[in-house]
């Protein structure tokens, strides 16, 4: 497709290498999403980890499921991989002598809860056990990235993009992930067997859709480190230019009107 993104290309203008998918804790073929929009299932309450919750599917985006807590609002939407070990049949918790929680937020009175949860799994569309993966792909031994090493990584502060991204330093078990094309503003460290990290080529394989880089230039160290939200820099490679006349420097790329192509499109 005209003005979408190809590493292929990208890895050759900026001579960098992708991160083996043996540093990964994911499949090789990524999981098959056979979930529907409304199916509803069990998953951990991302701000509330011990809780089990009722979740219904809200949206697919390649191999993962955005969800949606019953019971709570939609501000709080999160993205799961379909084999996560973070999300189960309905029945599961019930099964393992838990109980089912209300979401952290919920948005009526606590004893209002188990009616609560009757009216909502009453007729109900629960996803099938069979459409679960049994488990998480095996996480490798060691932390084998290297600094320089090009990645899909999920923006943890917009979870529904996946971006490429670098390793931009190691601390342990720990990958520091940056995002080509920004600043800093949406870097992160995670551990090596994170679920939002993926080796490149990933969204392809999966349907996913991949964001291009951003527009701003990264300063080498030498010139010191640019202040968040402080004026365009000049682009150094292997930063883009393309598709950014002088007049609309500073204007976000989110909203930007004409789409940027950079060399590394097809
Ligand atoms: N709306 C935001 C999106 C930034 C996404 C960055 N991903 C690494 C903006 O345009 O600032």
């Amino acid at each position: 497709q005209a003005g979408h993104f190809s590493w292929e290309k990208y890895l050759k203008e900026t001579g960098s290498t992708a991160a083996p998918s043996s540093c990964f804790k994911q499949s090789l073929t990524p999981p098959l999403n056979e979930f529907k929009v409304g199916m509803k299932l069990e998953a951990q309450d991302p701000r509330n980890t011990t809780s089990t919750c009722i979740a219904t599917v809200v949206g697919l985006t390649g191999s993962r499921l955005r969800l949606r807590l019953d019971g709570s609002d939609n501000k709080n939407d999160f993205w799961r991989l379909v084999d996560s070990s973070e999300i189960q049949p309905i029945g599961s918790c019930e099964k393992s002598g838990g109980m089912l929680q209300p979401p952290l937020g919920f948005r009526l009175n606590a004893s209002s809860w188990p009616m609560f949860l009757l009216k909502t799994l009453n007729g109900a569309e629960m996803a099938p056990s069979r459409i679960f993966h049994k488990q998480e792909p095996p996480a490798p031994e060691q932390n084998s990235f290297q600094v320089g090493m090009k990645l899909e990584a999920v923006d943890r502060k917009n979870p529904h993009f996946i971006c490429p991204g670098t390793v931009g330093a190691l601390r342990g078990v720990e990958v520091l992930v940056t995002f080509d094309g920004w600043r800093g503003a949406f870097d992160y460290y995670c551990r090596y067997d994170s679920r939002d990290i993926f080796p490149v080529g990933w969204c392809a394989l999966t349907g996913d859709n991949l964001q291009p880089p951003g527009t701003k230039a990264v300063l080498p160290k030498s010139l010191g480190t640019p202040t968040e939200g402080s004026v365009e820099t000049p682009a150094m490679n292997p930063t883009p230019t393309v598709g950014r006349p002088p007049g609309q420097r500073g204007r976000k790329p989110g909203r930007r009107k004409t789409k940027i192509t950079g060399p590394w499109s097809q």
